[in-house]
């Protein structure tokens, strides 16, 4: 049995994390096995990757980044969204292919190219099924955010954040079929709302 994968992008802040666990309480209510992961992360080894992507103190060159990223995805797809996917569970993914050309790509102006080429590698040819983009401009979700708490990549320049804001639209004009585009400044539930009525009927019955 085939699982569905669905994957969750957009600016620091734009409530993926928020939405996700919300989406996930509404499937398994409705009797769906749900698996839930994130990028960088979602094995003890990606989450090892994570913590050294994410560290304030670390300062990887642009293609070192973009290798360790992909390493930990590669260590996702296979250990956790597969296995999930075989085994007929709704995966949610936060973050994924899209976040590494929306950042290393248009935000570190790496090759789109070569973040592609990557982007292959790592997933083994796995393609969500479809991709819901949290839009919002990048001050308003930074401001969402309390300063100590900040990683690496969220403390990078407003004109990064703005490029990895147009990086996203542009993915998302390029692939309308699979990616819908959601207004993440509007509130929790007006957003969750406009969430789950777009999931509902991607999902066969549990
Ligand atoms: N990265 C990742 C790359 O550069 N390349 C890659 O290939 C990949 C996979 C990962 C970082 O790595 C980068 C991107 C990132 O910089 P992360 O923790 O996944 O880090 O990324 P963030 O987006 O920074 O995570 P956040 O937790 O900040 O954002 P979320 O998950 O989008 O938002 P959430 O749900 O935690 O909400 C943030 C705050 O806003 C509130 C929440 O209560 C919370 O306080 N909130 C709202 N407030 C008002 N209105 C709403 N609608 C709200 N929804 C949530």
């Amino acid at each position: 049995m085939d699982g569905v994968f669905f994957t969750f992008e957009g600016p620091e802040g734009a409530g993926k994390t928020t939405q996700i666990a919300r989406l996930s309480d509404a499937l398994l209510e409705r009797g769906y096995s749900v698996t839930r992961t994130r990028e960088p992360g979602g094995d003890p080894f990606g989450e090892r990757v994570r913590a050294l992507l994410l560290d304030r103190d670390a300062s990887p060159i642009p293609i070192a980044e973009l290798l360790l990223f992909a390493a930990a995805r590669a260590q996702n797809v296979r250990t956790v969204i597969r296995p999930a996917l075989d085994a007929g569970h709704v995966v949610l993914c936060d973050r994924f292919t899209d976040s590494t050309l929306a950042y290393q790509g248009y935000g570190r102006d790496l090759s789109p190219d070569a973040v592609r080429a990557v982007n292959t590698v790592a997933t083994n040819g796995l393609h969500p099924r479809k991709t819901f983009l949290l839009d919002l401009p990048p001050t308003v979700g930074l401001a969402r955010q309390s300063p100590d708490a900040q990683d690496r990549l969220d403390r990078e320049t407003l004109d990064f954040h703005e490029r990895v804001r147009a990086g996203f639209l542009a993915v998302a004009a390029a692939e309308p079929d699979r990616i819908v585009t959601l207004n993440a400044a509007q509130s929790e539930d007006a957003l969750f709302a406009q969430l789950l009525a777009a999931v509902l009927p991607l999902l066969p019955q549990p």
